[in-house]
């Protein structure tokens, strides 16, 4: 197998807005290659001057592991290009088939070379926010096994984040996505592997395991607890989550 030649052709298809076809159609690869082809795929986007702001756990929930039919947690790499301002606009026609999916927010307090216990979560954290995550599967029709979907950065393309709120409990907390005021999703923070600060330890986990430890600043998203749901141009859309407010941005052509 290339990676380079696979990890090229993914980053290619989120550069012109051009679906791929998925690699397991004809190779059989494992979740170590696919990590590292996901890695050339991630380095690609820092050559071309982005860099590294957080990192994207993914299958948290049942909800979103039953309606992508995979069924085992992943990570991926936020890089700067991929955060938009709160009330901000993005631009269909710079992804192929983007979605949104509401999600929880934290923000690294210092650098961590070590894994963590749930006791110590809130510790290393000063912040917490609601966010909106753009998924955008560099697949046609958003189809993909669990290799293909790693090796395309877990479908990261975009996150918008509210306000940092001071740490608190993020446990059962009502989260809907609205599209022009209607509600299109709605789910508790439970469904986020029935805590959301579990997220961010196996997030620390992750990171350790694969030798690139998390540093202070860095952001990590824990996951949508609710299906993604399909934006359009002229929409405008927001997350909530009780105490953690609102987060929006405004779908344009
Ligand atoms: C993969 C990304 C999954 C989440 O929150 O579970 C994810 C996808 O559904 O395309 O971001
Ligand atoms: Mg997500």
């Amino acid at each position: 197998m290339n990676y380079n030649a696979i990890a090229a052709r993914l980053d290619t298809a989120a550069q012109q807005q051009k679906a791929t076809y998925q690699t397991s159609k004809d190779n059989t690869y494992s979740i170590q290659e696919a990590y590292a082809i996901q890695s050339i795929n991630v380095a690609r986007r820092y050559l071309r001057g982005q860099h590294r702001v957080g990192l994207k756990m993914g299958f948290t929930s049942k909800a979103k592991m039953e309606q992508m039919g995979v069924h085992d947690l992943i990570w991926g790499k936020l890089t700067s290009d991929m955060q938009y301002a709160d009330g901000g606009t993005l631009q269909m026609s710079k992804f192929i088939h983007p979605r949104a999916e509401p999600e929880i927010a934290f923000r690294l307090k210092h650098d961590l070379d070590r894994s963590i216990t749930r006791d110590e979560a809130t510790e290393i954290i000063d912040s917490v926010a609601i966010a909106i995550e753009i998924i955008d599967s560099r697949y046609e029709a958003f189809k993909f096994s669990l290799e293909d979907v790693i090796a395309d950065n877990c479908s990261s393309a975009g996150f918008v984040l509210g306000n940092w709120c001071d740490v608190q409990a993020v446990n059962d907390l009502p989260i809907t996505l609205t599209f022009d005021g209607e509600v299109i999703q709605s789910g508790n923070s439970n469904a986020i592997l029935g805590d959301p600060y579990q997220s961010l330890v196996d997030a620390v986990r992750l990171s350790i395991e694969h030798g690139e430890p998390l540093t202070k600043d860095l952001i990590i998203l824990a996951g949508a607890a609710t299906p993604a749901s399909y934006i359009k141009a002229g929409s405008s859309i927001e997350a909530s989550a009780g105490p953690l407010g609102s987060v929006s941005l405004n779908i344009v052509e």
